[in-house]
């Protein structure tokens, strides 16, 4: 409490709507909640709430009805006068702190939960705990949320709740802080002492270097408080436009939050790592969905294909050249004029032969789908049938439609985005839309036969003429003009400085009954919620037209939860060298936000990459999880055959990506089954390590293998390696790289035609399989396993890579990895091999092996002397086995 007290101190920057640069004696004065002091606008100390009556305790928490402190003051008026404040504690590591207007219901994101339903038995040993600094009617209120005896969260008095604008601040129990998006952050760990502003909200433009909210929405952030790695993690449950900013408030860290509708609604999550608070977000938004085993293959896209034979030619230079690939894709050159569900009858008419030619040779399809829907009604179908259906995002009310603004659009929104006519916007909120996208994806794939996966785009959803010049304007509401926009009206990118720059109109309209009771949304409220909607309906036109396949899904906008259905590609980077080294942090937020499977633009989007920048970016892409390589129309080619170097790097770099996928493979499994994350920062696995909590030039898959890319052009042949304490043997050559009890930071030399390094780590054992150029071929060849040390566990998940719901239906294989004491066991806890064509494990790779065994025994019985090889240089000892992987079996290496 005495914390409360000194945090309450210091004053807090008024929200001025035009920015804290704005600030001056007359500008402050127009807000009766602020004054004016020191050269600076500061929140007035009467602002926020009190206790009305004493706090009910309800058996999961406390029930606080709050009042106005002074109701003469307000921010932008339309206060909210009494807040009803429930603490809810859901089991020992989750609790949420929900504050609602006592007297009206409020938009709430709709956006299911997996909490316990209430009233919930009390948790027996919650590992946190939650005081109140008021317990009088009257007082001052304010919360204090420990963990394990320590404040992490304490809340400043200063709460403002008002129709159109809700601001809070938190003193936080932690300076390493990560988290919040989707923004183009250069760091992985947020700069408190920059103490910048970022708008969240979900928006289309390329990103740059300014500070931007992008594509998707996720309030989330997570702290790491002290040396033992002990975390929390919060999600702010909100979809309005947003904007957060952690700095240092008197020196101790803190979190402004302000959001322009809806509710504060904020979930706590606690564990001893950031990997156990992690694991609780997942569980609790839902655990993302499994990739089918060619998802992890390399994929190959361009915008500006011209034909098909176009794509056919860099097929064959990407086979010539023996560089993997698993998935080619399309991007709206496929269509006719850029609609949805066509062909160009011209230059991609023989689109359907070519998708059974990729079939053929065991590589998959994904075009692009755009939301937008021309509206070129008699001649277009979707249309036609859309209007029909009722399927289109339409206006508050009819006496906002603008005159004339096309013949047949009814009162529906239009506006453009690159379909040759004006654009409909489906609403993917309403059961009759999901129906309509299901019926067009099906009469699509009778024609095409295909595709295998589906490519969402521009679904925040982007539509480029609103409130431009000669565009179309919204109406002047408070909806599309609120009196407090958020810094994104500020952004450099946003030229019209409006809350709709770029997008629909905040005043339009989206009706739902998706979870029963029909209701409506205004725009405004869902518009983060738009690439969620839509990740909702495909996985459903998945489910409906796909028969049990997985399939894949990748959407450009993404919302809390939207894991269960879509995967992610971070959008429109640049062929820089940083922005490939930006991509690591976008690819590690992504992870935190229930998305593993993310990956950036291999080899850059926008502009001509180079040779080295694409060499290097291939190398650092074999290892994103989803590795793509895509790039906009106009820009020279950058597939990886294009440059022989960058061919070789590719080989190589995907070689070793291809031979890892067993490996990668059961983290997919481990992260949809139990939350985990595939690809992690170094601080979230090594979290008693406080020297490792700033990395973000290197990342790890699950908690074996570590990657070290080069991202910088001035030092394009060396990187500075940090190795976190133990042993770690470098991958390239089997020797051992660094064995210490402490981290530390080794160079290496990496020539251009060296692949980077990657490490595997001591006490791991890691399945692989020998690689091919698809994964259907590589999934064809028996198994290996790599053993780092003296001790190591692993595991391996399998199963048909393909169909739905194999864990639940106990159709895979799964076994258990143990070496200690020279002995090696294989424990099959699930024994369905039916899906290996070849279940047999042939080699083992031990890795640290000090001196040469006399023999090695497989199952008791010793195994010829050629087939095991001894390099004293390295000390790996290969052995080459026939072991049946549907029964356990043990390996000794004897002395
Ligand atoms: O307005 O479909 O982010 O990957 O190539 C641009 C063309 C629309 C944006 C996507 C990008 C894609 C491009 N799209």
């Amino acid at each position: 409490l005495a914390l409360l007290g000194a945090a309450g101190s210091a004053p807090l920057e008024c929200p001025l709507p035009d920015g804290p640069d704005s600030a001056d004696e007359a500008t402050c004065g127009l807000y009766s909640a602020c004054v004016w002091e020191q050269g600076g606008c500061r929140l007035a100390d009467r602002v926020g709430y009190q206790l009305l009556e004493p706090p009910h305790v309800i058996h999961t928490g406390y029930e606080l009805l709050l009042g106005r402190r002074d109701s003469e003051i307000t921010m932008f008026g339309d206060d909210v006068e009494r807040l009803t404040v429930t603490a809810v504690e859901y089991d020992d590591n989750r609790m949420a702190l929900t504050y609602r207007d006592t007297d009206a219901a409020r938009y709430e994101v709709p956006v299911e939960l997996d909490v316990p339903p209430l009233p919930t038995p009390p948790p027996s040993d919650p590992q946190y705990a939650i005081t109140l600094t008021a317990t009088e009617a009257g007082q001052t209120f304010g919360v204090q949320v420990t963990h394990r005896q320590r404040p992490v969260i304490t809340s400043r008095p200063e709460l403002i709740y008002e129709d159109q604008f809700i601001e809070a601040t938190f003193m936080l129990g932690a300076s390493d802080l990560y988290g919040f998006g989707e923004n183009n952050h250069d760091s992985f760990r947020h700069d408190l002492e920059a103490g910048v502003t970022w708008p969240i909200f979900a928006n289309g433009h390329m990103p740059g270097d300014e500070i931007e909210n992008s594509y998707g929405v996720h309030p989330f952030f997570l702290g790491i408080e002290d040396d033992s790695g002990s975390s929390f993690g919060v999600l702010i449950l909100n979809s309005n436009a947003m904007e957060y900013r952690l700095f240092l408030l008197d020196g101790v860290p803190a979190l402004t939050y302000r959001t322009t509708g809806g509710i504060l609604d904020l979930y706590l999550f606690f564990g001893d790592s950031p990997l156990e608070v992690l694991q609780q977000y997942h569980r609790t938004i839902g655990l993302p969905v499994m990739p089918p085993y060619w998802g992890l293959g390399f994929q190959l896209c361009r915008w500006g294909y011209k034909s098909v034979q176009g794509i056919r030619d860099v097929r064959q230079r990407m086979k010539a050249a023996q560089i993997p690939q698993d998935v080619q894709w399309a991007d709206i050159d496929y269509m006719d004029g850029s609609r949805d569900f066509t062909i160009d009858p011209v230059n991609f008419k023989d689109l359907p032969d070519f998708i059974s030619e990729l079939h053929e040779e065991g590589i998959r399809f994904v075009p692009i789908y755009d939301p937008t829907i021309a509206a070129d009604f008699g001649t277009y179908g979707p249309a036609d049938r859309g209007v029909e259906q009722d399927v289109f995002a339409g206006w508050l009310n009819s006496s906002l439609v603008p005159e004339n603004q096309c013949e047949g659009c009814k009162d529906y929104i239009v506006a453009k985005e690159r379909t040759s006519a004006p654009g409909l916007f489906p609403n993917f909120f309403a059961n009759r839309t999901l129906q309509w996208w299901i019926d067009e994806i099906r009469r699509f794939i009778a024609v095409a036969g295909g595709p295998d996966g589906f490519w969402i785009d521009v679904n925040e959803p982007a539509a480029i003429n609103t409130n431009a010049e000669g565009g179309l304007q919204c109406p002047h509401t408070t909806l599309d003009y609120p009196p407090y926009p958020t810094r994104f009206v500020r952004c450099a990118f946003n030229p019209s400085g409006t809350v709709a720059d770029h997008t629909i109109c905040m005043a339009s309209v989206h009706e739902a009954d998706l979870d029963g009771a029909a209701t409506s949304y205004y725009h405004y409220d869902v518009h983060s919620l738009y690439g969620w909607s839509e990740s909702r309906a495909t996985r459903a036109a998945v489910r409906a037209t796909m028969a049990g396949r997985r399939s894949l899904i990748v959407s450009r906008s993404t919302y809390v939860g939207a894991g269960r259905w879509a995967t992610h590609w971070t959008g429109d980077n640049t062929a820089r060298w940083s922005d490939m080294k930006r991509s690591v942090v976008g690819i590690l937020e992504f992870s935190m936000f229930g998305f593993p499977h993310v990956g950036a633009d291999i080899c850059g989007f926008g502009g001509d990459t180079s040779e080295h920048l694409c060499l290097r970016w291939m190398q650092l892409g074999a290892f994103y999880p989803f590795s793509r390589n895509h790039n906009a129309i106009e820009n020279i080619d950058q597939d990886p055959a294009v440059w022989p170097s960058v061919a070789a790097a590719a080989r190589d770099a995907l070689g070793l990506r291809y031979r890892l996928l067993p490996y990668l493979y059961t983290l997919f499994w481990r992260a949809s089954e139990m939350g985990e994350t595939v690809t992690r920062p170094l601080a979230f696995q090594f979290a008693s390590d406080p020297t490792l909590r700033g990395v973000d030039t290197q990342f790890l898959w699950g908690d074996a293998v570590m990657v070290a890319p080069i991202l910088d052009e001035a030092s394009m042949t060396s990187v500075n390696v940090t190795f976190p304490a133990g042993q770690w043997w470098d991958l390239r050559s089997g020797a051992l790289a660094y064995d210490a009890d402490h981290s530390g930071g080794v160079l290496y030399q990496v020539a251009l035609d060296e692949m980077i390094p990657v490490f595997g780590r001591g006490g791991a054992a890691v399945p692989t399989q020998r690689n091919a150029t698809t994964t259907a071929a590589s999934r064809a060849n028996p198994f290996s396993l790599a053993v780092f040390g003296a001790q190591a566990t692993g595991m391996l998940f399998w199963d048909d890579g393909e169909t739905t719901d194999t864990f639940k239906d106990g159709s895979f294989y799964h076994c258990l990895f143990h070496f200690s004491d020279n002995t090696l066991d294989i424990q099959v806890t699930h024994n369905d091999t039916q899906w290996m064509p070849d279940p047999t494990l042939s080699e083992i790779s031990f890795y640290g092996v000090p001196s040469e065994p006399s023999s090695v025994s497989a199952d008791g019985a010793p195994l010829p002397a050629d087939s095991v090889v001894y390099e004293p240089a390295t000390g790996m000892l290969t052995v080459h086995t026939q072991l049946g992987m549907e029964a356990d079996h043990r390996v000794v290496l004897n002395y």
